[in-house]
C-alpha cells in the first residue's frame, strides 16, 4: 500500500483549485514579513481582503527571520479568514500558524541549495508544524531582481519563451502542481505575455505570475495569456489608497477570469 498523503491535495490547494474553477482567475496579495509596523500590516490586509483578494502570501528573499515572519503571520491570521500561504525566501521563513507553504524549488538556480538543499532542511520542519506543502516550480525570468541574485539564478531571457516552457514542463513532469513565473519584486515590467502564452501551451497545472504588476490592464493581459493567479506585493505596500488600487486590479482579473470560465462552459456544451 502507498501512503495516501504522498498525493493528497490539502485544504488550501483544494481551495485554490475550486476557486479557479469558479472564478477562472485569482489574485494573491504578497506581504513582506520584515514589517515592524503591525498596524500598517493590518490596514493592508483589511484593504486587500475587502478588495476581494483570494489569499495572502508571506515571504521575502532578504532580511527575513523567523521572528518577523511569525509576527506578520499572526497579524494576518487575526485580520482575515482567507488562506495564509508561506512563500519562503529561506528555511527560517517556515513559521507555525500559516495554512500552507509553497514548497518550491528554484528550478533555474545554479546553486543546489535553492533547488533541493533548503527543501531538505525545511521539509522536517514543515512536517513537524503540520503545514500543508504545495509542490511548486519557481522559475525566474529577467530581470529577476533581488530574488534572482540571492537565489543564484540564471534568469530566463524575456525573449526566450521556449526556455521558460521547457523549465515549466520539467516542473510539471517532476510532479510540481503549480508553476510560478517570477520577474522579481518591483520589476519595471511583468513577465512578457508571449512567454506566459508559450508556457501555457505546454503545461496544464496552474500558472502563477508575479513581479512588477501594477496596472489592471497588465493583470488582465497576463490572465488572457494563460496565467491563473496574479500576485501583487509592491502595489499595495506603496499605495496611499491600497483598497482602491487593488479593487481595480482584482476587478480586471475577475472579469477576465469569468470570460474564461464562460468559454470553458460553452466548449463543454458544444
Ligand atoms: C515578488 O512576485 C512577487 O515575488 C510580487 O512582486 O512586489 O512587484 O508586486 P511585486
Amino acid at each position: 500500500m502507498y501512503p495516501d498523503n504522498i498525493i493528497k491535495i490539502g485544504r488550501v490547494e483544494g481551495y485554490i483549485l475550486d476557486s479557479l474553477k469558479r472564478d477562472g482567475a485569482l489574485h494573491f496579495t504578497l506581504l513582506d514579513p520584515e514589517y515592524d509596523d503591525t498596524e500598517f500590516v493590518r490596514r493592508v490586509v483589511e484593504a486587500a481582503d475587502n478588495a476581494g483578494t483570494d489569499a495572502f502570501m508571506v515571504g521575502g528573499s532578504l532580511g527575513v527571520g523567523s521572528m518577523s515572519a511569525e509576527k506578520v503571520v499572526k497579524v494576518i491570521k487575526e485580520t482575515t479568514s482567507k488562506p495564509l500561504i508561506i512563500f519562503p525566501g529561506n528555511v527560517d521563513n517556515v513559521t507555525r500558524h500559516a495554512d500552507a507553504i509553497l514548497f518550491m524549488s528554484l528550478l533555474n538556480s545554479r546553486n543546489t541549495y535553492w533547488i533541493s538543499g533548503a527543501q531538505a532542511l525545511g521539509a522536517p520542519i514543515v512536517m513537524k508544524l503540520g503545514i500543508e506543502p504545495i509542490p511548486m516550480a519557481y522559475i525566474i525570468i529577467e530581470p529577476g531582481g533581488t530574488v534572482s541574485f540571492i537565489g543564484d539564478a540564471k534568469p530566463i531571457p524575456r525573449k526566450k519563451p521556449d526556455i521558460a516552457a521547457a523549465y515549466a514542463l520539467a516542473g510539471q513532469y517532476l510532479g510540481m502542481r503549480l508553476v510560478y513565473l517570477e520577474s522579481g519584486s518591483g520589476a519595471e515590467e511583468p513577465v512578457p505575455t508571449k512567454l506566459v502564452q508559450r508556457v501555457r501551451s505546454v503545461i496544464s497545472v496552474p500558472i502563477i505570475v508575479g513581479g512588477g504588476i501594477r496596472k489592471p490592464k497588465q493583470a488582465a493581459k497576463l490572465i488572457r495569456a494563460g496565467a491563473d493567479i496574479v500576485v501583487t506585493g509592491t502595489l499595495v505596500e506603496k499605495s496611499k489608497e491600497p483598497k482602491e488600487v487593488l479593487k481595480k486590479v482584482i476587478k480586471a482579473i475577475k472579469s477576465t477570469g469569468k470570460r474564461r470560465t464562460k468559454r470553458r462552459e460553452e466548449k463543454r456544451n458544444e
